[in-house]
């Protein structure tokens, strides 16, 4: 079934169940070719998920800031290729909740382990807010954090399981959102982890 989150948001129970395994073996191909690694951020952190790209632009991190770029800066190399299937994945998830036309040009690969957390932010890398944003649910559940327009606006508690898809636009587009602490868990497609895959369009 489909639920609302918010004006222009939709949830998609289990739209990516069939598909998960086609789409963690093509991950584990891109992360072949570009690992996941922990990003610095500016004000001196590490980030505490995991990530990696894959697209014709991903999204990087370090001391000069966040943003999207066509070279994989541990590599020095482009980003490995959008799988065919994260793709149309996407175009179909973004079709069935409003957003036709959706061809995504970025995907960010999050891994979450016990106590892997996602502190509240927007998304306010891409160029244009028009298009929205499709988020997969792989591996064990996890507690997604739903605020408002504000970091101060309380966040509504959402548990994302297996095989969700989230399409994010309109009004939720720029709305803080993140993850709770995960849960210790064994999941048999994922063994200990959680996957998250964000399909972009960011230029
Ligand atoms: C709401 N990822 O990569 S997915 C992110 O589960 C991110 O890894 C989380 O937040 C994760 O930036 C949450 C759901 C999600 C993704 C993007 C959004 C919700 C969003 C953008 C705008 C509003
Ligand atoms: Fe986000």
């Amino acid at each position: 079934g489909t639920e609302p989150l918010g004006e222009g948001a939709s949830l998609l129970h289990g739209f990516a169940r069939d598909a998960a395994p086609a789409l963690l073996a093509a991950m584990h191909g891109v992360l072949d070719q570009a690992p996941l690694r922990h990003w610095q951020t500016s004000g001196g952190y590490t980030l505490g998920v995991a990530m990696s790209n894959c697209g014709p632009v991903g999204w990087v991190s370090d001391a000069r800031g966040y943003r999207y770029q066509p070279i994989d800066p541990l590599g020095n190399a482009p980003w490995p290729a959008l799988p065919p299937c994260f793709a149309e994945l996407a175009r179909a998830a973004a079709a069935a909740a409003g957003y036709p036309g959706f061809e995504p040009d970025a995907c960010l690969i999050n891994r979450y382990e016990r106590g892997t957390r996602l502190s509240l932010h927007q998304d306010r890398n891409e160029r244009d807010f028009a298009h929205p944003i499709v988020s997969i649910s792989l591996g064990l559940p996890a507690v997604f954090l739903f605020g408002g327009a504000a970091r101060s606006d309380k966040p509504r508690r959402f548990r994302l399981e297996h095989g969700d898809v989230a399409v994010w636009g309109g009004a939720t587009r720029l709305a803080y959102h993140g993850i709770a602490p995960l849960a210790a868990g064994t999941h048999p497609l994922t063994g200990p982890y959680r996957y998250n895959l964000t399909l972009r369009r960011a230029r």
